[in-house]
């Protein structure tokens, strides 16, 4: 029954064709995530759908597929209990020699601060000895990312906020967080030095809400804040990841959120995935709900040199099964992708938009600087917006290389 199942999923996704070849795959700087391969299909309202699977199993699919990097939170495969003890090097050396085996690397790694009771009142709690203890866990991570050959670490802070008003004092806490993020710059200052290895791009990562109703730092505009506030030690170590949805989630336009990114140096790693807005955080893979959305940030990545990871941070459905995942779910995301970005291109070289955008860009010559005259000048310039649209809608559908519907 499942085998005939599994022929008809393989023989449907093949049949759906534009696939790209690992090698193809390979070219682009994707990782895929431990959690998100694993991600058993809970929630609060939700038992798993799927069975646990381990790291070796994550890494030999990943290296399948064609996704070059993976990356992992510090106790997705090692137990809380035996981090910060030297049993962890051993499940270190063992991740690193399959990742060899299997040609894969490491790009990033992140600390877990949300989901253990220790978290309760998150890293940057009132009581001293769970701040020590987030500083050690932040530390290690750093060291865990060096011996794994990572050139990121990612910083989420999604409990550093509040579920009823008046406990938390707002200034004191972000204080606190800031000082574990100095613990980690400082730790990796040390051990870059001692392993002759640059220091890693520490990227924070913002969420408008869920854990905590309130959140200290809920958008990536909040991170930049943070970032230039002068609580950090290091603040040229420390830039964004930004996540598609998680700027949808409070209204944001992503693109706008990320250009603001952009100017300000800090646009180091991106988690790309797909969802609603002003909802919550349903992680849908990329470009199965805003496509149009998509292509535009793309552009703009492209546009400006982006050359970081493109994490796919995603949760796979909890209908698609433990099969599903690495026979439908990872490599239709990925193969999206890379589609939308390989058409972001065509849109920068598009002789259309080009000649219209340099058109909007010259002006319309006016008869005087008169405020009447500087309206006349540009009135009929100005439609090339929406022709510009239209002309990247039809890039996204394919009607720029002769696809048409006939009546
Ligand atoms: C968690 C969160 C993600 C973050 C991960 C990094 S943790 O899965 O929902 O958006 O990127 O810590
Ligand atoms: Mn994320
Ligand atoms: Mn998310």
């Amino acid at each position: 029954m499942s085998q005939q199942q599994r022929a008809l999923l393989d023989r449907l996704t093949a049949a759906c064709g534009g696939s790209y070849p690992p090698d193809v795959r390979r070219r682009y700087f994707i990782s895929g995530p431990q959690w998100a391969a694993a991600y058993p299909g809970h929630a609060l309202f939700h038992a798993p759908t799927r069975d646990p699977i381990t790291y070796q199993d994550v890494i030999r699919e990943y290296a399948r597929i064609g996704i070059p990097c993976w990356a992992t939170h510090d106790t997705d495969v090692i137990p809380t209990e035996t981090l910060l003890t030297d049993a962890q090097w051993e499940t270190v050396d063992d991740i690193k020699k399959t990742l060899e085996q299997h040609g894969l690397r490491c790009s990033m790694v992140t600390t877990e601060t949300f989901h253990h009771p220790v978290w309760a009142a998150s890293a940057a709690a009132e009581a001293p000895e769970v701040r020590d203890y987030a500083a050690r866990r932040l530390a290690n991570t750093v060291d865990i990312g060096h011996r794994l050959g990572a050139s990121y670490a990612v910083y989420w802070p999604g409990t550093l906020g509040y579920l009823v008003q008046g406990a938390v004092e707002e200034t004191q806490t972000l204080r606190w967080f800031a000082d574990g993020i100095n613990a980690a710059c400082r730790r990796d200052i040390e051990t870059a030095a001692r392993l002759g290895r640059p220091t890693l791009q520490h990227c924070l990562e913002a969420k408008p809400f869920e854990p905590q109703a309130e959140i200290l730092l809920p958008t990536s505009d909040a991170m930049l804040a943070f970032i230039a506030s002068g609580l950090l030690e290091h603040s040229e170590m420390v830039g964004l990841n930004p996540e598609y949805l998680h700027e949808l989630m409070w209204g944001a336009a992503p693109r706008a959120a990320l250009a603001r990114a952009l100017i300000a140096g800090k646009l180091w790693h991106f988690d790309i995935n797909d969802g609603y807005r002003l909802k919550h955080d349903v992680d849908i893979a990329i470009g199965l709900v805003n496509p149009l959305d998509w292509l535009n940030v793309l552009v703009l990545l492209r546009s400006h040199g982006y050359n970081g990871p493109f994490n796919l941070d995603y949760k796979p459905p909890r209908t698609t099964s433990n099969y599903g995942v690495f026979a439908v779910s990872f490599p239709t995301a990925v193969d999206r992708f890379i589609t939308l970005w390989e058409m972001a291109g065509e849109v920068l070289a598009d002789p259309i938009v080009t000649e219209a955008t340099n058109a909007l860009k010259a002006g319309g010559s006016p008869a005087s600087t008169h405020v009447n005259d500087l309206v006349a000048a540009n009135r009929e310039l100005l439609s090339l917006h929406e022709l510009i649209a239209h002309r990247i809608f039809q890039i996204l559908v394919g009607q720029h290389r002769g696809r048409v519907y006939s009546l």
